[in-house]
């Protein structure tokens, strides 16, 4: 009670900094050039995601916030008393329904949230600390899947992936993802999954292309974190936020386009990477979900449907599943 928050790195040693250089020359060097999305979530593009959760158009977290305050106690009937780990630390309104669900049958529940950005767990970790006396909070910094080892040590546990941060991730790398969580996970343990679903394309571009331009500067933000850590020195003002639903992929594509050529000079191995004027960069997919094509993935990769929740406009849902 009223302590710090508990840090845990179960990685520490990965230079995030070098790891940030290698993964950006080698996305930038040849077309189609693309960047890894989880380097969006330094300590501002965290921020800058917290505000985009806030703007009128991005539907997702308000409407899963609504699913959960609905039917956390209902999550909390079926699972039991079990741990909860949180993959990305996520805002603090969806968690406090959780929480609130857990510490309404129990005294004490024991959270983990997981996050690649230390500043972020700080904030997340004071905030429910004070909110909930009850909830024993240790962070874990670090990228989920470094994290999958702790799980067995956790269990009983309900791993909870939320925000359809999942459809962040090619149809590949989230059955390698699934596939891991599973083989980590001991048998009964839970896994509770957010995705968005596929709707009218106005609605999905408008989540993506807020008219305040937060996620605008969140696209840009990667450019400005390789200015601040690698020593670039890109014209952030020559980039576009180009954010566009393919509805044969069922997803959002977004593109930083370049307005004027830009050469990266990326430290520490200074290698240079010219960008001419009309290119563009890929910095995140958002895969819309289907429950008749998901629900099946998931099962191959051994989970079964506890229950599936939704809102009444069936924008988004919220899968129960059991290892
Ligand atoms: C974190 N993730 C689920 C967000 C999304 O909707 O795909 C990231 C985001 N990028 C731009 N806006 C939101």
């Amino acid at each position: 009670r009223g302590r710090g928050p508990r840090i845990v790195r179960p990685q520490a040693g990965a230079d995030p900094v070098q790891e940030f250089a290698r993964s950006s020359a080698s996305g930038l060097a040849s077309p189609p050039r693309r960047l890894v999305s989880r380097f969006l979530y330094d300590a501002q593009g965290s921020a800058l995601f917290d505000q985009i959760t806030a703007q009128p158009e991005y539907y997702l977290t308000r409407t899963e916030a609504s699913i959960l305050a609905v039917n956390a106690t209902r999550i909390r009937e079926l699972t039991g008393p079990v741990n909860i780990v949180e993959l990305g630390a996520g805002s603090a309104a969806k968690t406090d329904h959780l929480l609130r669900a857990w510490l309404e049958r129990s005294k004490m529940v024991c959270y983990f949230p997981v996050d690649v950005s230390l500043t972020a767990l700080f904030g997340t970790c004071k905030s429910l600390s004070a909110r909930f006396p009850g909830a024993r909070v240790t962070a874990v910094n670090c990228e989920y899947g470094e994290a999958f080892p702790l799980l067995a040590q956790l269990s009983p546990v309900m791993v909870t992936f939320l925000g359809s941060s999942i459809g962040n991730f090619s149809r590949p790398e989230m059955s390698s993802f699934c596939l891991a969580l599973a083989a980590s996970m001991r048998p009964g343990d839970f896994f509770l999954l957010g995705v968005d679903l596929v709707k009218r394309n106005a609605l999905l571009e408008a989540a993506y292309n807020d008219r305040a331009g937060v996620t605008a500067s969140f696209t840009r933000n990667i450019f400005a974190r390789m200015n601040r850590e690698l020593g670039c020195a890109i014209d952030l003002d020559s980039i576009e936020h180009s954010a566009r639903y393919r509805p044969e992929q069922e997803q959002i594509e977004i593109d930083a386009c370049f307005t004027k050529q830009q050469t990266f000079l990326l430290h520490p191995n200074g290698r240079a990477i010219t960008i001419a004027e009309g290119e563009s960069v890929r910095t995140e997919v958002a895969r819309k979900f289907r429950l008749e094509q998901v629900i099946p993935e998931l099962h191959r990769c051994g989970f079964v449907t506890e229950q599936v929740f939704s809102d009444e406009r069936r924008w988004f849902a919220l899968l129960l599943l059991r290892r």
